[in-house]
């Protein structure tokens, strides 16, 4: 059986050549990290049983977003990419109806970074026992119908968790949302043995110039992973250009070839295939405007 393969947990550091890599970023405000959740390593083994990394192997994917802003700070210059997981296998993006409302501005950021990274998501919509007019139904409808699996759950009555635990043998399923939906909720229904504390928001180091941002990978048995991510209020896509965002809106795909100009940015311009797809109801209002919006912060980003 699977679950019998043993996992070894060894603490490991990384090797000086790694360190100077660092340093050399130093003249950024913000530093990425360099090995990440889900990275598979070559190491030393030590005698006393910790370990020198000193390779990280090519990443077959990876999961990120602009680092943080920090509200309040003013600064010059890009902000860095943040790595939060690699080698993943498919990502669950979880919301929740209430405490906090269901922000499906928020889900597209997700959704584009997923996108962006060729990562598999199912959308969770958690708390719906708080969902007193079931206004869950009406997003599960419009994700449903751009091709999304959506799962409605809650951890107080159990519903959906079925479902959702089957989608996970066999890989490396990375949670991921905003503060508070009720990430580690679901995965300690799902998987007693985890733990998780529940209930934080997001913190910072006592200078408040940084996000702490760690994930945590657990193994499950049956060849199953776990990240849970915590602390995330908000998120921008890294890297991603005006005129490559309508790709990440995946219902765009079957009208962007027919706009009149191949660098249409589907906003104003004549003979856009999407803004007429739009106007006949073929792409949602809602998910043009999120469309919007964060091509509007695109533009912003350059004169950060
Ligand atoms: N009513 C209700 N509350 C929930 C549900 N799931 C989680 N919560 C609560 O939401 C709060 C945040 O949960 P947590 O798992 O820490 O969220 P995370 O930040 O996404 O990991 C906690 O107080 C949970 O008890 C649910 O399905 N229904
Ligand atoms: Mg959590
Ligand atoms: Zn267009």
């Amino acid at each position: 059986m699977l679950e019998n393969i043993s996992v070894k947990e060894i603490r490991c550091v990384l090797r000086g050549k790694f360190k100077k890599d660092f340093a050399l970023k130093k003249d950024k405000l913000f530093l990425t990290d360099i090995a990440v959740v889900g990275d598979k390593v070559k190491f030393d083994l030590n005698d006393d049983g910790t370990g020198f990394i000193y390779e990280i192997l090519p990443r077959e994917n990876y999961l990120s977003r602009k680092v943080p802003k920090i509200r309040g700070a003013s600064y010059r210059g890009e902000r860095l990419e943040q790595i939060i997981a690699a080698n993943i296998d498919q990502v669950f993006i979880v919301t929740s109806v209430a405490e906090p409302n269901f922000n499906n501005k928020t889900v597209d950021r997700f959704l584009v970074a997923c996108e962006s990274s060729g990562l598999k998501v199912t959308i969770i919509i958690n708390k719906i026992d708080l969902d007193e007019k079931s206004i869950y139904k009406k997003w599960k409808e419009l994700y449903s119908k751009i091709g999304y699996d959506v799962i409605a759950t809650s951890r107080k009555t159990g519903v959906g968790l079925d479902e959702l635990k089957n989608k996970l043998p066999g890989k490396k399923n990375l949670f991921w949302g905003q503060s508070g939906v009720g990430k580690s909720s679901i995965l300690n229904a799902l998987y007693l043995q985890l733990n998780l504390k529940v209930g934080e928001i997001s913190s910072y180091t006592s200078k408040g110039t940084h996000t702490t941002v760690t994930s945590n990978m657990f193994f499950v048995g049956d060849n199953t992973y776990i990240i849970d991510t915590p602390g995330v209020r908000e998120i921008d896509p890294y890297g991603i250009k005006k005129e490559d965002l309508g790709h990440y809106f995946i219902e765009f795909a079957d009208y962007i070839n027919q706009c009149k100009f191949n660098t249409c940015t589907h906003q104003h311009e004549p003979g856009c295939a999407v803004v007429e797809a739009v106007n006949n109801d073929l792409i949602s209002e809602e998910r043009y405007d999120s469309y919007l919006r964060i091509l509007d912060t695109i533009e912003e980003d350059i004169y950060f």
